[in-house]
Order: structure tokens, then sequence, then C-alpha cells
């Protein structure tokens, strides 16, 4: 089993060599310095997300994701809760956090100038369970057969708050589908070793960058502890999945709301909102 981080360079601005491995391996682990320097605020902050996601997950106000696997068979589900952007969810601090150097550079130089937010999750490991999520591509099966038509369609930025090895990736696979001898993943093996696979490591104040057509799975035990946050991002023009909805909710135009967000996330967020077909909003 393969253990290889594809770390970036250690600081600073996006350089072009960080955009062309993510281009062509898929993923990308990037530090993502000032969040080191305000980790410790931002992880009890993440603390109370998860008591709050938890209480209003189980009453239902709030959408969490729940894999319940105790063994490593069948297909799971991710663990943690959607939508943390939400009023009932939003904390400015974890928000803030997508933000960070080198992140919107990166962004920007994967997909462009104009940028879609597609949303924000908090995936944390559960102290009760093994968590084992499936391999799978974050697109549609029957999309595969093109391989990756646009590499610079979305990118998913998942922020490590503590030290993690839990995503597993195929380097490469993005740009072409499945192989015969792959499909035993996805139907009868599907948390099975993959010849080629990276388990990738994530230090606390990095980020992992993933391909949307990136083969990828994930496993975290639970005496483990993960403390991720996920932000998509989406190209504006960029083909949209037939049949998935963009998320759009009122509160997203709210001005107080995008009033605290900086240029790059409520420029984003408008984006996504015009994507919808929604109205922007005169914010300054
Ligand atoms: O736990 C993870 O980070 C993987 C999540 C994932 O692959 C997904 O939600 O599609």
């Amino acid at each position: 089993m393969l253990t290889r981080p594809a770390l970036a360079r250690e600081s600073g601005a996006p350089n072009t060599m960080d955009v062309e491995r993510f281009l062509r391996d898929g993923y990308l682990v990037t530090p993502v310095p000032a969040t080191q320097a305000v980790l410790d605020d931002v992880r009890s902050t993440y603390e109370s997300l998860i008591a709050t996601a938890e209480a209003l997950g189980s009453s239902g106000l709030v959408k969490t994701r729940k894999s319940n696997r105790v063994e490593a068979s069948g297909r799971g589900w991710s663990w943690g809760c959607d939508h943390i952007h939400s009023p009932e969810l939003r904390r400015q601090a974890l928000l803030e956090i997508a933000n960070m150097d080198p992140i919107p550079g990166l962004v920007t130089s994967i997909l462009g100038p104009r940028i879609r937010f597609c949303g924000a999750h908090g995936h944390w490991s559960a102290s009760t369970y093994d968590y084992y999520l499936h391999w799978h591509r974050d697109t549609r099966r029957e999309r595969w057969g093109q391989g990756n038509p646009d590499t610079r369609a979305h990118v998913q930025v998942c922020v490590a708050l503590v030290d993690e090895a839990v995503v597993w990736v195929v380097p490469g696979s993005h740009v072409r589908d499945l192989m015969l001898q792959e499909e035993r993943f996805i139907t009868t093996h599907p948390h099975a070793p993959h010849p080629e696979q990276v388990i990738v490591s994530v230090p606390a104040g990095h980020a992992l960058l993933l391909n949307t057509y990136t083969l990828h799975r994930a496993q975290c035990e639970r005496n483990c502890t993960r403390r991720s946050l996920h932000f998509g991002f989406g190209r504006v023009g960029a083909d949209a999945e037939p049949g998935r909805a963009i998320k759009v909710w009122p509160w997203l135009t709210e001005p107080a709301f995008l009033a605290e967000q900086t240029p790059f996330l409520r420029n984003a967020i408008l984006e996504q909102v015009d994507e919808a077909g929604g109205t922007r909003m005169d914010v300054r």
C-alpha cells in the first residue's frame, strides 16, 4: 500500500507547477500557512459545529451524512454534515478558511477568474464507528466513459485541521474511464486496495485539492480523529452535471451574510446564485 503525499511547495503564492501537478494527477496537497496560525481557534469552533450538527441532525433540522459501517463491505456514505454555511450551522471563522492563501489563487489558476461556490461541508470522524467510503468519483457513472472532458471544471478543497490520512486516490484516474480490471472496485470490491492508490497524508494546516473525476475512497477508524472542511468550487460556464441541482437558498443572498464574506467567496457565491437563475444583489 503506497503512502506518498504529493506535497506542493512549502508556502507562498500558487505556482504553475502546483497547477500542472493538480491537472496531471487529479489531486494535490498544499500547505495553507495561515490556517496553521489560527488552527487552535478554528479547531474549537469546529468542535462547536460538530455539537450543533449532531443535535440538529438527530432532529432532522440539518442534513448530516452518516455512514455507520463497522466493517469494510458494501457502499458507505461520507461522515459529517452538509452546508456549514447555512444559518443553523454557520461559523464565519470556518468559512474564512476558504479565503486563506494559497486557496483563492490556486482555485483561480485552475478554474479561471469566474468561479462558483458550490458548497461547504464538514467531515469528521465518528467515535463509535469506523468510516469506510467506497471507491467512487464525484460525478455520475454514465459520464465516466468520456474520461474527464474538462479538467478545469470543478475543484474540491479539503482542509485538514488535524493530521489525516483518510482519502485514498488513484493518481491520473481523472482523465480516463475505468479500466476493465478496475470495474471490481465499483462492483464487488468497493473498499479493496487499488494497486496504484495513494493514501493521501494531509497534515494539519494543509489542503487536499481533488478533481471531480479522480477515483477515490475514504477510510477512518474510530480511534483516529478527523476534522476536515470541504469547499466546492466550479468554473462559471462549465457544463453542469445533468440531474444534479445547483444549490441556492434564499439565505445565500442575505445582505448581512454576503457583506461578511471576503470578495473571493462573495463573488463565488453570487456566481452560484446567477448560475441558478437568481438575481444578484448590490452588495459592497
Ligand atoms: O471523507 C472524505 O473526505 C471523502 C468524501 C467523499 O469522497 C465524498 O463526499 O464524495
